[in-house]
């Protein structure tokens, strides 16, 4: 009978969805670290911790890579097939620039897939869990188009040049269209879709789902769509430099 009390007061707080929502906006204080402890010297820095990141969940019909802030964060780790959810935790940084670039699976001379006896489509979905979500505020263009008038027996195809800093924060997205939205019916996702959080996101491409075949995406998120609280400014907000040096 002596645990009953703790029990009851898992029932009535910690274990309703509110109470879990509350507990996470309201963190307890941090540990301070022993003088003379493991860890480096110098003055005291607030970092962030695990529980300051987001999940970032990602689908794309077939691969995307995907930048924040113009830093690489997501890449589809399977370049086709079976098609995959990428999940990984994300430092918040706001205003946030995501750039992606997606590709529907294509020859890159004739647009077909499967030894060029098939015409694919794409598809593209995100939900971070601060709130944004895919939709068709987002920006969107094409850049590899075909096959040309669905033309399966002569395939030919358009490509455009991608822009070197097309994932830059300062990039010029305003003469792209808005991406456009379809419908999971049209996109047709695998079983681990269906596994993972993407409530309120929506299926975006270009309008030709089928023909345009790599497409860029961008958009800016002012602020925590779902109300959190913005990061603490004075985050270290270092880079780990990837290149072989
Ligand atoms: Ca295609
Ligand atoms: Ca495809």
């Amino acid at each position: 009978m002596k645990k009953l009390p703790t029990l009851i007061t898992c029932l009535a707080l910690a274990c309703s969805p509110l109470a879990s929502l509350e507990a996470q906006n309201e963190r307890p204080p941090r540990k301070e670290k022993a003088k003379g402890g493991k860890g480096g010297s110098g003055p005291r820095v607030n970092k962030p911790r695990i529980d300051d990141t987001l999940r970032a969940n990602v689908y794309a019909d077939n691969w995307f890579k995907l930048y924040i802030n113009g830093n690489l964060v997501m890449v589809d780790s399977i370049s086709f097939i079976p098609h995959n959810v990428v999940s990984v935790d994300i430092l918040p940084e706001y205003p946030m620039t995501i750039a992606v670039m997606a590709k529907d699976n294509a020859d890159l001379d004739t647009g077909l897939e499967y030894n060029n006896s098939n015409l694919g489509d794409g598809g593209f979905i995100l939900k971070f869990s601060d709130g944004t979500v895919s939709n068709a505020s987002w920006r969107a263009k094409s850049f590899f188009h075909g096959p040309i008038n669905r033309d399966m027996e002569n395939p030919e195809t358009t490509h455009k040049p991608i822009p070197e800093n097309w994932f830059a924060v300062d990039f010029d997205d305003s003469a792209w269209e808005n991406a456009t939205e379809h419908t999971e019916e049209a996109v047709s996702p695998k079983s681990p879709f269906y596994e993972n959080d993407f409530e309120g996101a929506q299926w975006i491409w270009t309008g030709d789902l089928a023909l345009d075949n790599t497409v860029l995406f961008r958009t800016t998120i002012e602020s925590p769509p779902n109300g959190a609280p913005m990061p603490p400014a004075d985050w270290p907000r270092g880079h780990i430099d990837s290149s072989n040096r």
